[in-house]
């Protein structure tokens, strides 16, 4: 039974023309993928105990209880899913294959080695996404991968996206949702470069020979995910945003924007608009920088709420695909993952809580003071009751409520974890 604070935000929405029952629907059928990687600070499982090295991304933080193994990880995914609302997917990387002690090469992998993973998947219903592990690898210690100036080293990063692509599509294919494989590179230099247009001109035909065979799109998508630079690769970056928008325009790929890739004083709201002009397909990495592409925990914030503006309001929601990027290892990790997701989930409700038919009418109209005024009024309307009523009817705790059970599973769990 829905409560009588939702029967009145019902009542006030509509008055501005928002029917809040299809909100709900929409809002329900919108999954967000979660990133295993926050579940383990990047680590993955070739090796047990192994650590993120290299890559110019870094997670920091040393709380307790993070998973060491594939049992762990999946029963904290369990937990953390059982506190979200609504049906998600699950974003993998490729080193979290289920290898079973043995050492494969990352150009030897295959859909054998995430089976495990795939009927995990089935079994909860979830889609799955993928990503080439181009770092944490002797073959990127020096910085480079698909764009590497020596050929036998771009010919096995070459591979080993090959390998991801079949493994995306035996997952798109066994779950009957298309899967996005995202493919990013750690590829840059720390100091000035000499020539930053050869490992450009490698880079795109290492990717013209990834994308190579075609893949039913009804099973699996590529994405390419750009960024403006990275620890160790501050002065130059070779998959940059010009580099991949043109990359992604011609090959008609799905672009990767993560919002910790930019100067911190870009919108990437406002870039969603422009670039789906062009390209078919949006990824978004959600997550938050702070100061720097630090990976904290998703907020509902002001850039995370005007990113699904965006999305709501250009009617985009149907070429885009939602994933969650942040690894924080300072706090609890089925927190981080459960409060992040969340997060996104409420800034979407918002979005699709926005009269925009009447926000548009008063642009339309010159009235800037009106659209304003409605803009900032919108922000104390009741949403926080069509939230709860989103939770109760997708069977997940409200606020206030889901805390205590990852308290209580950090005693019982990963506390004993040593
Ligand atoms: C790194 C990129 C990339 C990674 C993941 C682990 O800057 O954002 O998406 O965070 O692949
Ligand atoms: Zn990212």
């Amino acid at each position: 039974m829905s409560t009588p604070a939702y029967a009145l935000a019902r009542e006030a929405y509509a008055s501005f023309g928002i029917d809040t029952e299809q909100v709900l629907a929409t809002l329900a059928a919108t999954p967000i993928s979660l990133h295993c990687w926050q579940g383990d600070d990047v680590g993955g499982f070739e090796r047990a105990g192994a650590t993120l090295e290299g890559g110019g991304i870094q997670a920091t933080g040393n709380y307790p209880g993070k998973a060491r193994t594939l049992a762990e990880l999946r029963q904290d995914l369990d937990t953390a899913l059982s506190l979200i609302p609504g049906k998600h997917r699950l974003n993998l990387h490729a080193i979290y294959g289920d290898f079973g002690g043995k050492k494969v090469e990352r150009n030897a992998i295959g859909p054998e080695h995430f089976q495990s993973w795939i009927d995990w998947a089935k079994s909860r219903g979830l889609g799955l996404d993928f990503n080439p592990t181009c770092f944490s690898h002797p073959l990127a210690n020096d910085g480079f991968t698909l764009s590497h100036r020596d050929a036998a080293v771009r010919q096995f990063w070459i591979e080993h996206a090959i390998a991801c692509r079949r493994i995306g599509a035996a997952m798109g294919q066994a779950l009957g949702t298309p899967t996005v494989t995202n493919v990013w590179i750690p590829d840059g230099h720390k100091d000035l470069p000499a020539d930053r247009k050869g490992p450009r001109e490698r880079l795109a035909a290492s990717l013209d020979a990834v994308f190579k065979e075609p893949i039913d799109e009804r099973i699996h998508r590529d994405a390419v995910e750009c960024k403006l630079f990275g620890i160790g690769s501050e002065s130059y970056v070779v998959g940059s945003h010009e580099f991949y928008l043109g990359y992604a325009v011609t090959r008609k790929k799905t672009l990767c924007l993560d919002m910790g890739h930019f100067h911190p004083t870009e919108s990437v709201a406002d870039k969603v608009s422009s670039v789906l002009q062009y390209v078919p397909y949006l990824l978004l990495h959600v997550s938050r920088g702070v100061r720097w592409d630090s990976d904290h925990v998703v907020l509902l914030d002001d850039p995370t709420r005007a990113l699904f503006e965006e999305l709501v309001r250009g009617g985009f929601l149907p070429r885009t695909a939602i994933g969650l990027d942040y690894f924080d290892a300072s706090i609890n990790r089925v927190a981080a993952w459960v409060l992040g997701t969340r997060n996104a989930l409420k800034c979407l409700l918002l979005a699709l809580l926005e009269p925009s038919a009447r926000l548009r009418e008063l642009e339309a109209a010159g009235d800037h003071t009106g659209r304003l005024v409605l803009l900032e009024e919108l922000k104390t309307l009741p949403f926080a009751a069509v939230w709860d009523e989103h939770c109760r009817r997708q069977n997940a705790p409200g606020d206030r409520a889901w805390l205590p059970t990852v308290q209580r599973y950090e005693r019982e769990h990963l506390a004993q974890r040593k």
